[in-house]
């Protein structure tokens, strides 16, 4: 879907390096630089001593086994997830330190320190058991940016349960979608939650979610309060803090888990219409995201963590709840939206409490520039010290922004590729060694053996283009697609029996070092969001006007891409205003808003080739702007006339 020989174009434009700072290397965690080389020898040496940065209740007998694709990793080993993120801090020198800094849109605040969150968990792990939910079944939590949120991951990962978070932002009929793959048994949702100071009606989105469903009961939360417009329903909804109150207050023992059972599905949006449950492990997973904090973000006891997505996406799970917690460091957890009710208001944020390291997405970053320094310039950002980017390929103009007004030219940016399916950062900076350059993720981390290879296999030139592969298994990698083990197969083992493929394209230049081009198939980025393009078409096409629908993803210099769909009707319908809206609301409904298309062309017929694939690529073109290109495939020459005379909405 990339517009490769653009994207390269700009990117490689960029000379500019940055070597790290002496005193930074000197403090950081990770300063050798044969790092890279002993892990390369032995990755499976480099990853055991990564495992013992975690607490096992009983140790593993064996580091990896691999038959392509299925990887085991840590074998006979048992720890708990949640022991890691809570517990064991508890029981020492971290217990009364702050755990998780919560901010609330409307300025409120909670400060839980390890012992506190540990309570919080145990009871809510309590609870749980109460609700009678047991070892391997399935939470499903629809819950916006409130304590509650992590409080049920870290519950549910306490006993052995199974949680698979659903962004808040995703309509009933994508949650009812994803209770029933998973056959979750409770769903834990809010009251409503606030967005720019309006309420968002999520528990009506959840009876409707869980119809038909085996939900035997709603757990909703008070995130509104008595303004929330909302009903029970007696019997099957039970309010969070009443069924808390109840829970004992006993420690709670944490559940000795296998290294190989599975910690959370999270789903994600693939090339049909159909999203799959990632599925995660409890071993690989805390020992790669743990790595990943010492290494990349340089994680230290004082450090204050504030990654600004939801916990609703992969990042928000790896970086919010359990990479930070497993490290013992302090996050900090925003419910609301940038510019509520300032646009100053991450700023003010890391101001107020002396936050450390930043960790966003370059589409923020771009808005940031949209609105200019002058919102940060008010605020005292000295505490910073590492900041970071994820999400999409970072454009080097917003890098050197980044760069100059947040990190007041000093600090070091680690641009982090990865995957709701890696688990955590592959390809990223080591902050005290790599020499960075505005655009590119740099290299793999230790221990990840990655390469850009052209069709055949063959690793490419240097200053050549290709797919990302990872040749290796890695700890925390997808262990396969909930419910169908072929699909996994096929999407990441189809091309490459024995290495995975992430689905990106990429560039590498003469350093070996990667740059991010964006994704080969039909998904598109949306302000760092993976959207389907099936997903959006089969939405569009539920309307009873359309005939067919095709979905591109185009530039966007705010969001990196924006969704544009082209449409045409069935017989005795016309193009207006008013069905333009009702495509959009119908996509928004069965998706989410984040999904709604920006623009809908109306035309008289798609463009396709003679087998009848539809050419995006033409469409790309149109919704960008630019010359149709070579049109010589098109099966129906008068298709160009038609899409050039295009109705814009
Ligand atoms: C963590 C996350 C994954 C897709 C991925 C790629 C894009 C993420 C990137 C990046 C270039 C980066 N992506 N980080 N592209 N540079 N630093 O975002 O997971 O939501 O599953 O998206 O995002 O295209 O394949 P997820």
């Amino acid at each position: 879907m990339v517009n490769e020989s653009k994207n390269l174009d700009t990117l490689l434009k960029e000379s500019r390096t940055f070597k790290p700072n002496p005193e930074f290397t000197q403090q950081a965690n990770f300063n050798d630089p044969n790092v890279y080389a002993e892990a390369e020898k032995d990755p499976e040496g480099y990853w055991a001593k990564q495992a013992d940065y975690i607490t096992w209740f009983e140790p593993y007998n064996k580091v990896l086994e691999w038959h392509p694709p299925h990887a085991k990793w840590f074998l006979g080993g048992k720890l708990n997830a949640a022991y890691n993120c809570v517990d064991r801090h508890r029981e020492g020198h971290r217990k009364n330190k702050a755990a998780l800094i919560w901010e609330g849109e409307k300025g409120s605040s909670k400060i839980y320190t390890y012992d506190m969150l540990g309570r919080e968990v145990d009871k809510a792990a309590h609870m749980l058991k109460d609700l009678g939910i047991e070892k391997g079944d399935r939470v499903a939590v629809y819950l916006p940016m409130v304590p509650e949120l992590p409080i049920t991951l870290l519950a549910c990962a306490k006993i052995g349960a199974i949680h698979t978070v659903v962004f808040a932002g995703f309509s009933s009929k994508s949650l009812q979608d994803r209770i029933e793959d998973a056959d979750a048994k409770l769903l834990v949702t809010a009251d409503a939650s606030w967005r720019r100071g309006k309420q968002v009606p999520l528990k009506q989105f959840a009876d409707e979610a869980v119809r038909g469903t085996a939900v035997k009961h709603i757990l909703v939360v008070n995130a509104v309060g008595d303004e929330a417009d909302f009903s029970m329903k007696e019997g099957r909804d039970l309010y969070w803090d009443e069924q808390i109150a109840k829970a004992s207050k006993a420690p709670y023992p944490a559940e000795p888990m296998d290294a190989e059972d599975i910690l959370y599905l999270l789903y994600t949006s693939g090339t049909t219409g159909k999203p799959k449950g990632i599925v995660h492990t409890t071993g690989g997973y805390m020992v790669g995201v743990n790595h990943s904090l010492r290494s990349v973000f340089d994680i230290k006891d004082e450090d204050i963590f504030f990654c600004s997505a939801d916990i609703g996406w992969v990042t928000g799970h790896t970086y919010i709840v359990y990479g930070p917690l497993s490290a013992g460091a302090t996050v900090v957890m925003y419910e609301g939206a940038p510019d509520y009710p300032e646009r100053d208001r991450f700023w003010d944020i890391i101001e107020k409490y002396g936050v450390t390291t930043f960790y966003t997405a370059p589409t923020s970053i771009r808005t940031f520039m949209k609105w200019g320094p002058e919102y940060l310039e008010k605020h005292d950002l000295s505490s910073l010290r590492l900041l970071g980017t994820v999400g999409e390929p970072i454009n080097p103009e917003a890098w050197m922004w980044f760069h100059k007004y947040v990190g007041n030219e000093k600090l070091p940016i680690v641009d982090t590729w990865w995957q709701t399916e890696t688990g955590c950062a592959m390809v990223a900076p080591l902050p005290g060694l790599t020499t960075t350059k505005p655009g590119s993720a740099t290299r793999p981390l230790p221990g990840i053996i990655a390469d850009v290879v052209d069709e055949e296999g063959n690793s490419v030139d240097y200053n050549s283009g290709g797919t990302l592969v990872i040749k290796h298994p890695w700890p925390s990698m997808l262990r396969t697609v909930w419910g169908d083990d072929e699909r996994f197969k096929n999407t990441y083992f189809g091309q490459y029996p024995e290495w995975y493929l992430p689905g990106d394209g990429a560039h590498k230049d003469e350093d070996g070092y990667i740059w991010i081009l964006g994704r080969l198939d039909d998904v598109i980025n949306v302000s760092g969001h993976r959207i389907g393009t099936m997903e959006v078409e089969s939405a569009i096409v539920g309307h009873p006007a359309v005939a067919e629908a095709a979905v591109i993803g185009r530039d966007d210099a705010i969001k990196g891409q924006a969704i544009s769909a082209f449409v045409t009707l069935k017989e005795g319908y016309d193009p207006t205003d008013q069905l333009i809206n009702d495509i959009k609301a119908k996509v928004s409904e069965e998706i989410g808003k984040m999904a709604r298309p920006e623009e809908i062309y109306f035309t008289g017929d798609l463009p396709k080739t003679r087998s009848g694939k539809i050419i995006r690529r033409l469409l790309r073109n149109i919704a960008e702007g630019k010359d149709l290109g070579d049109t010589t495939s098109l099966a129906d020459q008068s298709v160009v006339e038609q899409l050039q005379r295009l109705y814009k909405g």
